[in-house]
This record gives structure tokens, sequence and C-alpha cells, in this order.
């Protein structure tokens, strides 16, 4: 039983609560309570810089390491606590490709602000169209059952940098009617095995490498439409999956997968194979039909802010 007369019993309660909303790592603002359960809370930060009293965050190019305090005080008790947190660093664009520049016997440079200098192969009939809405776009079409025919292959370094701080993939597709629920929008794996990370036209993302975590269709609110342009993003890091639908998030699985990012070669930046519109892991036919636009590829976790930013900027 909690009394909550008692100053030194409510603080301590105040600080365990407190525990709890502290992550170990950080790629958006934190809230930073100043009463919690009647007790107040002062916060201390090591480097406001980088993490202000606040709670807001100042991501750097690379990881970087904060101490923060929390001094909860009840009447005549007081409790101390500190924690550790990484300001993950800031996302940086590896790979953009937003087909408005033909393409070169079949290859696409890499829209301006990327970080990688390869180009991404279009395979088989996959071609550039133009869209009434958003002008010049990739086309995809598939027969029933084919698997690695026509797509677009995203160059082989895309994972290459990832570390830690997670990825994120952004893009706009238009999924048509026909293609199947599970066919990948976006797969990388390495020669058709894993590591693998994936979308599906479902919106359930996944990444297996040394571990596993998905985003399941029951966490999601919408499996997305069929025949609209939206906004699909999703970001990965140690902490677990979120899925973003036109700057909303809209699905995610809270597990600890750092394992995935081991430097090994059964970590995520060992995936290789990157498709647009295929995914050979699996035995899920390609998509039959779908457009995409503004396909991007990040080094590093894009917080619900910047994918809102990313959603209305590229609309
Ligand atoms: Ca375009």
């Amino acid at each position: 039983m909690i009394d909550m007369e008692d100053d030194e019993m409510v603080a301590d309660m105040a600080a365990v609560s407190v525990d709890q909303m502290i992550p170990s790592s950080v790629s958006e603002n934190l809230a930073l309570p100043e009463s919690v359960m009647g007790a107040e809370v002062v916060w201390t930060s090591s480097d406001p810089e980088l993490l202000s009293e606040a709670g807001e965050i100042n991501r750097q190019e690379e990881d970087a390491r904060v101490e923060l305090t929390a001094q909860i005080t009840r009447g005549e008790a007081s409790v101390t606590r500190t924690y550790k947190v990484t300001i993950r660093q800031d996302a940086y664009l590896m790979y953009g490709f937003d087909f408005d520049t033909p393409a070169q016997d079949g290859a696409l440079a890499p829209m301006e602000g990327s970080a990688g200098t390869g180009s991404a192969l279009l395979e088989g009939t996959a071609s550039i169209t133009e869209d009434e809405t958003r002008g010049s776009v990739l086309q995809i079409s598939n027969e029933e059952g084919a698997k690695g025919v026509n797509y677009l292959r995203l160059p082989e370094d895309t994972f290459s940098e990832v570390k830690p701080a997670g990825y994120s993939v952004a893009m706009w597709v238009n999924i048509g009617e026909e293609t199947f629920e599970h066919s990948a929008l976006f797969e990388a794996d390495a020669d058709a095995a894993y590591p693998l990370t994936r979308i599906g036209a479902n919106l359930i993302a996944r990444i297996n490498a040394n571990a596993y975590s998905d985003v399941m269709g029951a966490l999601l609110t919408t499996s997305g439409e069929r025949g609209v342009w939206q906004h699909v993003a999703y970001t990965v890091d140690p902490q677990g999956i979120k899925v973003y639908l036109n700057g909303e998030l809209v699905g995610q699985e809270v597990k600890d997968i750092s394992d995935c990012f081991l430097n090994n070669k059964t970590g995520i930046s060992q995936a290789t194979d990157v498709m647009v519109g295929s995914g050979y892991i699996w035995d899920d036919e390609d998509v039959r039909d779908a457009l995409f636009d503004q396909v991007q590829v990040y080094c590093g976790v894009l917080g619900a802010e910047d994918i809102q930013e990313l959603y209305t900027s590229t609309q």
C-alpha cells in the first residue's frame, strides 16, 4: 500500500515512475515532467546544448552521451536519480531517388543531397513514367507469381554505413488493386538470405538480422489504401521499429534488437541486395502494379517531426 502521507515513500515511488520515462537513447525531444505523483522533479543535464533541461535534443554528426539528473522532492524527502542517455546521431540521407532525371542506360543517379554516389538500376520493365499527380515517378508492373523480374535495384552500399543509430526508409507509393498484401514495397537482404529489412504493401515493417522484430498488422491502424498516393516510412533502431503513414505514426514495435546492428556478417550493414518493388526472401510474389516516388534511405532515425516535415515537403 502506498501511504500518500509518507513523503519518503511517495518520493521513492515517483523515482521509480521517472525511471520508466527515460529511455537509454533518444532521437526526438524528451518530455521531462516537473511533477510526478505530487513530487516535484527538477532536471539538470551534463550538457544542456545536447539535451536541455526542458528535454530538447540537439543531434550531432555522431552519437553523443549526456547524463541527466532528476532531483525528486516531496516535503522533506528527496531522491536523486541519474540517467545516461545517448543522443542519436542526426539522420542523413544516404540515397534518395526522385525519378525526375531520365535514366542513362537504365541507371539513375541519386538525387542532390545524397551521401552515396552509386546508381540505382531499372531492372526488367521497371521504368520512369509521368503521373498526373506527382510528375515523373517509378512504375513497376509484374505478372502473377513474379519474383525479381521487374523492380528497382538500389546501390549495394545503401546500408553499409548503418550504425546503432539505426536507419529510416521513406517513399511515396501508389499501390495498385492487384498487388498482394504481403508483396514487398522495399527489401534489403544479403544475396537472397538474411540479414533482411523489409516493408510490405500491408505496411508491416520488419528486420531480421541477429534478432527479429516486426510491426504486426494488429498494431497497425491501417494496412494502407490502394490506388492513391501515400507517404510510407519506417525507422529502425536498437529499440525497435516505427511505421508512419502520411506523416503520422501508425505502428510501433518496442523491442531490444540491438544485435541487428552488430558490425559482423549477420548485421544489417551486410544487406547489399536492396530492392524497390521486390523481395527475395519468402514466397510472396512481387508487387503487380505500383508507382513510387521520392524513395529515400537515411542513416540514422528520423523523428516524428522529421517524418512529418518530409511528408509535407515532398507532397
Ligand atoms: Ca518525382
